[in-house]
């Protein structure tokens, strides 16, 4: 019955895993997947997640086991709600949240109603973009579209290529994916005014906006900063849109799948007919989100003295990216190493997108035992003190190939 099937080649994060697991080099370095690291390469619980948890635990009962209703639990997902859209602008009744398996469960749910709901021409992705993206919409049978975004010869973002594709090309009814912020994985963000290009656009056409956020707080450091551009999308209050959220990177509770899908409607009555629609489709999914991550999550939202302290978490994390990008520029500038390196400090988020070729890439494998992506994207969190010296040499003697 299977064995005409395609073959699938294993996802390139974790084939990039298993390969680096088999490498018996002791100086190997991985810089694969968006995991924070601390400054011994080691994961980090943030000291806010181990207090909600010792809270968590303390108010659990007997009925700490039992399903949560289909859409979650609702304290959680109106906080989380809160954290992206601030003071809404729009009635509370216009909005509907559903608690989701973190950020890609938010992703696929709301594929599969879109595609349903909307019958899109086209789904339009970034390129590059999150590589499951297309993966996600490709599994729901929306054709997935790609505008310009990384512009590999100035190593910036290619706005005015993206703004004439999406004019000339997309159709109304179609569904655009945009990066709330720290877009993944070129680091690079639109600007305000190339926001309100992008809102002026989707309202013009009539592309409804998908957002994905998964990086609040790790762009400017700033929670309400990092929600500027759906804050600006939902201020003018003329258009409906959706928004993934995850809390993985920003609580560092990756194993724990806690995010949540929102969707802001015109009206009541339609937010109560997308709700009927994506609990139809959440029951059939996954029945009912898991609880715990998302008890986690709500302690930390919506306790006054925690909330501060997660701040300072979050804090730290970015600061500690930040110097490590400083780190591996200052290194690569004292190599001498062939090429303009200012990119590394001006993107900002998680990662860098070096604009290192595939090339290149299997050079630093192969004679570094560094593994980064075939993209040429590394994820900064994974550089520390001991091995940023190290990465900067196996780029330089890559460069000099
Ligand atoms: N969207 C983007 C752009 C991402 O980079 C990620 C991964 O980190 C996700 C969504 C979803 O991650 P998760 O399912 O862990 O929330
Ligand atoms: O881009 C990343 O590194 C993170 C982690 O299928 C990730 O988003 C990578 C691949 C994937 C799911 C999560």
């Amino acid at each position: 019955l299977f064995a005409e099937l395609d073959d699938i080649p294993l996802d390139p994060h974790y084939a990039l895993k298993e390969d680096f697991s088999a490498d018996p080099s002791p100086s190997k370095v991985i810089l694969g997947s968006g995991i924070y690291r601390d400054k011994n390469g080691k994961p980090w619980i943030l000291p806010a997640v181990k207090e909600a948890e010792e809270i968590v635990k303390s108010s659990e009962d007997s009925g700490r086991y039992d399903y949560l209703p289909i859409p979650g639990y609702a304290p959680f997902y109106t906080a989380a709600r809160d954290l992206l859209f601030g003071s809404l602008s729009s009635p509370e009744d216009n909005f509907v949240s559903v608690q989701t398996i973190s950020g890609t469960g938010a992703n696929s749910l709301g594929a599969h109603f879109l595609s349903e709901a909307l019958k899109p021409s086209a789904v339009w992705l970034s390129n590059p973009s999150w590589v499951n993206h297309a993966n996600i919409w490709k599994s729901v049978g929306v054709p997935v579209r790609s505008y310009p975004y990384w512009d590999p010869e100035r190593k910036a973002l290619d706005f005015e290529d993206m703004i004439q594709i999406i004019s000339q090309e997309a159709t109304p009814g179609d569904v655009i994916v945009l990066h709330g912020c720290a877009h993944n994985p070129t680091g690079l963000d639109p600007t305000k005014d190339q926001w309100r290009t992008i809102a002026n656009l989707c309202e013009s056409r009539g592309l409804f906006p998908f957002f994905d956020c998964a990086y609040q707080g790790f762009a400017s450091g700033n929670l309400d900063e990092d929600a500027w551009a759906l804050r600006h999308f939902t201020s003018r209050g003329s258009m409906e849109l959706a928004v993934a959220q995850s809390f993985s990177k920003n609580m560092g509770l990756y194993g724990e799948r806690v995010g949540a899908l929102h969707f802001l409607t015109a009206s009541p009555d339609a937010a109560r007919k997308v709700k009927g629609h994506l609990l139809r489709l959440q029951r059939g999914l996954i029945s009912q989100p898991p609880k715990r991550g998302a008890k986690i999550a709500t302690t930390i939202l919506k306790d006054n003295a925690l909330f501060p302290k997660w701040l300072a978490d979050l804090r730290e994390m970015s600061s500690r990216i930040k110097c490590m990008r400083q780190a591996l520029y200052d290194e690569l500038i004292s190599l001498g190493t062939p090429g303009n390196w200012d990119h590394i400090l001006t993107q900002i988020g998680m990662f860098s997108y070096t604009g290192l070729s595939p090339e290149q890439v299997e050079c630093m494998r192969t004679d570094g035992h560094v593994y980064i992506l075939s993209s040429g994207r590394i994820s900064v969190a994974g550089l520390n003190n001991a091995n940023v010296k190290h990465v900067a040499q196996a780029i330089d003697k890559a460069c000099r190939k």
